[in-house]
């Protein structure tokens, strides 16, 4: 077949809504454009343990301690589906790790945020999880299939955590003065970092236009992050908290919340490594890889022995 025929042959299954899989053909601009959206949607699960990590030995009961223990495990597993995934286009899970330790590659913004009471893990939960749950059931229908089905899993396993998160957030809402006062201050911290997790402004996102042609997103930034602030702000309510927004308004004529400008220079300087945490979370992610290398080689030896026996029988 010639470039040709299998471009129109491309095209016509993703008009049709059909699954691209990892052996058809399809354009390298494509393949490209995915590994770059699912590496760095993969470094997101596996730093965004850190934050949530940093408060297993100060979790106030053994329930939230085994609970919070069982949600950090279930991002590295999510890490994993998703390393996997891209590396059914070909690329190395070391490869694209690598891009992720020397600055190449990117994570999600919001994990360059420091967790500095017991409510910012209930509001991680409840907000960050919620929000990429919004981003996410968008992308279990995303055109290419091993993205779209590891996808399905995690989103299960999200929900999960975004309630265990609301559930911890009612708790302290119903707590006392103090305990109200640190979740509100978690709220403040974490709400416009969260509502730049869905990326820049549409008409500033550079591959959003090109994603949705190809049906990698089938939402625009915009209109994700609209449906999180239209289903969150009534939870908010509930809780009898605010958001760190004077402009947060319902609007009767559009059936949507409006709200305040994004602070755009703030995820821009995250973006470029400036975040409060950055430099940290980098630095863990590093000292686990240089920390980790014996258990590399032992997995490896162990690899190489186990097929030397098989050839052998
Ligand atoms: N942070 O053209 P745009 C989780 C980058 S973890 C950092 O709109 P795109 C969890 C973007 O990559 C799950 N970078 O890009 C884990 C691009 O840069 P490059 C987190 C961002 O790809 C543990 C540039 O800005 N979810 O749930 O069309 C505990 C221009 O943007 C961000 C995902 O990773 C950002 N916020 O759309 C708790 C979702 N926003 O690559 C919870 C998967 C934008 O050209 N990713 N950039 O150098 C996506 O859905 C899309 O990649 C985005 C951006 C919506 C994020």
């Amino acid at each position: 077949m010639t470039t040709n025929s299998l471009q129109a042959h491309f095209d016509a299954k993703i008009a049709a809504d059909l699954s691209i899989e990892a052996k058809d053909w399809m354009p390298d601009a494509y393949r490209q454009n995915l590994i770059r959206q699912i590496g760095q949607h993969a470094h997101s699960e596996i730093v965004g343990m850190l934050p949530e990590a940093n408060w297993i030995t100060r979790a106030p009961t053994l329930r939230r301690k085994a609970v919070l223990l069982a949600k950090v495990q279930d991002e590295a597993g999510h890490g994993l589906y998703l390393y996997s995934a891209a590396e059914t286009l070909g690329c190395t899970r070391q490869d694209i790790y690598q891009k992720l330790l020397n600055g190449k590659m990117k994570y999600s913004s919001i994990f360059n945020y420091p967790t500095l009471n017991w409510a910012d893990v209930g509001v991680i939960g409840w907000l960050v999880d919620g929000a990429a749950i919004i981003n996410q059931v968008a992308l279990c229908r995303a055109s290419y299939g091993p993205y779209a089905r590891a996808m399905v899993k995690i989103c299960k396993e999200e929900s999960f955590h975004q309630r265990q998160g609301y559930e911890a957030v009612m708790v302290l809402a119903a707590g006392n003065d103090a305990q109200r006062a640190m979740l509100q201050d978690a709220i403040n911290r974490f709400w416009w970092p969260t509502l730049m997790m869905f990326g820049p402004n549409d008409s500033d996102s550079p591959n959003s236009a090109q994603s949705m042609a190809w049906k990698i997103k089938r939402f625009s930034n915009d209109e994700l992050r609209q449906k999180f602030i239209d289903s969150t702000v009534p939870q908010l309510e509930a809780l009898s908290m605010t958001a760190p927004d004077p402009e947060l308004i319902w609007d009767e004529t559009t059936g949507h919340y409006r709200f305040g400008e994004i602070d755009w220079d703030e995820f821009y300087q995250v973006l470029k490594g400036q975040g409060i945490c950055n430099h940290e979370r980098l630095e863990t992610r590093r000292r686990a890889w240089e920390t980790g290398s014996w258990v590399r080689e032992a997995a490896s030896v162990h690899a190489k022995k186990m097929a030397a026996r098989k050839n052998a029988a």
